[in-house]
């Protein structure tokens, strides 16, 4: 049979009395139906095979197993089951090592732990992310985890779903050895010391549990408080707590409660929400050459400014920050210094490195001093006529090749590059507040922008650790319009009586890490730019008190509005808050898709989970939209528009899905990425 050439490969090589196992499934050696075969076959071969006296596991490419194929999920699982697979290792006659380097996760890992003996190459990371994924991890993570690691370190692992190092994995006794050996060398030298006992290995469900349930309980309450939404972790911690059981009573525990997660829409919110990050990258320039960038310029250092700035600097850019007074620079300079010391405290920058860092950075109050960068954001006033002299300048002064973007989330790119002789080399790079922390950075493509310069703003975006989403020019780009309208809903039920501290309560339950009236508040502009920035700290709430209580003057000015306005006070209750308010954004997406500002509607969720705070385990507007079904959001609109029509309106792409039942994800297959679409 002729063999598929990116078919998944497990082979089997001897050396000597020893049998190496080698997984070969690019790109990351995903446990898929055809490796688990391929290495059921393999174990009942050597199994068969007298000579053999040791096995060696290993993965080629770059990393061993990173974790079950997330791609089969939501399908009956085919056989071999991988805790059958695991079994047999853990039960095989003569020792078996495993090799790990990459990032060893999820199944992966589990796939290790039932060996007998685990060796790590520098570098490698460990973990079990299933929990990121609204699932918790399904082939005896829960119970070999805790054996070799104990409870209260398997319980941090599993419900934070972090990667582990190579050296806190060595600590835990996740892995018994640290080499610096290629894998297939570290394969047969590992075998080799198991048979000459240098090596020693155990069967790890022999290994015995102590019971820590004041850690079980303390862990329960912890997750019920911080995450009350999200079914996964209360189950990870009573699979975990099952592990003081024998093995097999503990597996099959574990497995009803994956098989419960698996089936939640949380977990197809949160695999969604996985390739959302990965899809946007398939953009109509992708085969566009990326321009080098070696120096970064901004322009503007205020926060927005200074965020960029510190993005550039924890990237490892150097960074020319220009502003109009040395005051200015000054303020900037203190911004980036406290952004780089809550890097450190959060663990993303190393304290050593945090003076060097800075020293990166250089200030000026010369826009003539940004001759030098490769590619310069502007981070100016959202004024059209502020923009348009700094680009003129900019054009000047810029090397040629210079890529210039500005940081606008509203203003048309074409407009902005029209007062340079270079509007190819001119697109928007939006990003969102906190720069140096939100992910989301929206790439506005302007009608002149050249490929390559598309291409180098995305291979930024990702040296940036930025999720780069394209947006093609129209009344906004993408976030900022959706976000502008479902606050438009979310006023219209405070004018009509609803308090603001409702609608916040209300919509954070849903998911939403903040309200739409409560994160006003702290960003202190309207999403419509309407600038009422709040001076005193003050506005639908009083930022003063810690917590923050709702502002009884900004109440009464509502209640004395509607009055005048004859409308008399009414209280939605939660349900029709977060309706209105999501069928707001959806249709608001919908046109965003349908305008072709956003490529798919996979995009647009990517835009509202990686930027505004959107509930992950949702999936984003789009992929909510779709466990709602379009004649059910056509029917909210069309009711909703007794009241108003002018807001209230059913967009086209939205009446014809309702027409034919389709989806948005049937739409995410169909628009893959013209290959050459240039219109912005
Ligand atoms: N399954 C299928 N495809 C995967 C995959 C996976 N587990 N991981 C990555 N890919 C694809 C990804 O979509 C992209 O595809 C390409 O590989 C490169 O990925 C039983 C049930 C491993 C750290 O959660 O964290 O095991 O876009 O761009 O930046 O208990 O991928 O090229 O078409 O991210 O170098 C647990 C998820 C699964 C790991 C590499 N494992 N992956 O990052 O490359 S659940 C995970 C990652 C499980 C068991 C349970 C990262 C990475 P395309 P990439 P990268």
């Amino acid at each position: 049979m002729a063999m598929n050439a990116n078919a998944p490969k497990v082979e089997i090589e001897r050396v000597g009395d020893i049998a190496l196992i080698r997984i070969d499934n690019p790109p990351v050696n995903a446990m898929s139906e055809r490796v688990r075969q391929g290495l059921e076959a393999a174990l009942i071969a050597l199994a068969a095979d007298p000579s053999v006296r040791a096995l060696a596991l290993y993965g080629a490419g770059r990393t061993f197993v990173a974790g079950a194929d997330i791609r089969e999920f939501g399908k009956p699982l085919a056989p071999p089951d991988p805790n059958d697979l695991i079994g047999r290792i853990e039960n095989f006659a003569v020792p078996v090592v495993s090799i790990l380097h990459g990032t060893v996760l999820g199944g992966g890992l589990e796939l290790a732990l039932g060996t007998h003996a685990r060796v790590g190459v520098e570098g490698v990371q460990v973990g079990l992310p299933e929990v990121l994924l609204g699932l918790l991890p399904g082939a005896g993570g829960t119970q070999r985890l805790p054996r070799v690691a104990g409870v209260a370190a398997a319980l941090d692992i599993i419900l934070s779903g972090r990667k582990v190092s190579d050296r806190e994995a060595l600590s835990l006794g996740i892995i018994d050895r640290l080499v610096r050996d290629a894998p297939r060398d570290a394969a047969i030298a590992m075998a080799k010391s198991v048979l000459d006992g240098s090596l020693s290995t155990r069967r790890v469900k022999d290994l015995h549990i102590k019971p820590e349930n004041a850690l079980i309980e303390q862990a329960a309450e912890e997750v019920k408080r911080r995450q009350p939404n999200l079914v996964s972790p209360l189950r990870c911690i009573e699979a975990i707590a099952a592990s003081t059981r024998p093995l097999s009573e503990g597996l099959i525990a574990e497995r009803k409660a994956f098989l419960d997660c698996m089936n939640t829409t949380q977990r197809a919110g949160l695999v969604h929400a996985f390739f959302a990050e990965r899809a946007v990258t398939d953009i109509p320039e992708k085969t566009a050459i990326p321009r080098p960038v070696a120096a970064i310029g901004v322009i503007g250092a205020g926060t927005m400014g200074s965020g960029i700035a510190t993005s550039a600097l924890l990237a490892g850019f150097p960074v020319a920050l220009v502003e109009t007074s040395d005051e200015a620079l000054r303020r900037g300079f203190e911004t980036i210094s406290a952004n780089l010391d809550g890097a450190v405290r959060r663990g993303q920058l190393a304290a050593d490195l945090r003076d060097r860092t800075l020293g990166m950075l250089s200030l000026s109050a010369e826009l003539v001093d940004l001759d030098r960068a490769d590619f310069i954001v502007e981070a100016a006033f959202e004024n059209l006529d502020v923009k348009k002299s700094i680009f003129a300048a900019l054009d000047v002064i810029a090397k040629p090749g210079a890529i210039m973007a500005s940081s606008t989330s509203f203003l048309n790119i074409d407009d902005i590059a029209a007062v340079t002789a270079r509007a190819t080399d001119v697109i928007g790079a939006h990003f969102l507040p906190p720069a140096e922390l939100t992910r989301l950075l929206e790439i506005g493509v302007g009608t002149r922008t050249a490929p390559e310069v598309v291409a180098t703003a995305f291979a930024l975006a990702k040296r940036l650790g930025k999720v780069g989403v394209r947006a093609g020019m129209g009344d906004g780009f993408i976030g900022s319009r959706i976000v502008r309208q479902s606050f438009r809903a979310a006023e219209r039920m405070m004018i009509d009586g609803t308090r603001p501290s409702q609608i916040d309560q209300a919509l954070e339950r849903f998911g939403f890490a903040m309200g739409p009236f409560r994160s006003l508040g702290l960003s202190g502009r309207n999403p419509d730019q309407a600038g009422r920035e709040r001076k005193t700290g003050q506005g639908f709430y009083d930022h003063s008190q810690d917590p923050i209580v709702p502002y009884k003057p900004a109440l009464q000015i509502i209640e004395e509005e509607g009055e005048k306005a004859g409308i008399p006070p009414h209280s939605f209750t939660d349900e029709e808050i977060v309706s209105r308010y999501m069928t707001a954004m959806i249709s608001e997406a919908a046109r965003v898709v349908e305008n072709g500002i956003a490529l798919r509607p996979i995009d647009v969720d990517a835009v509202l989970l990686f930027g505004y705070g959107f509930p992950r385990f949702r999936g984003g507007p789009l992929h909510y939209a779709d466990t709602l079904g379009p004649t059910e959001i056509l029917n909210r609109i069309e009711r909703y528009a007794v009241e108003d029509s002018g807001f209230w309106q059913v967009p086209d792409l939205l009446r014809r899905m309702a027409e034919r039942n389709g989806t948005f994800a049937k739409l995410n297959e169909m628009r893959q990425a013209p290959a050459e679409r240039h219109s912005g």
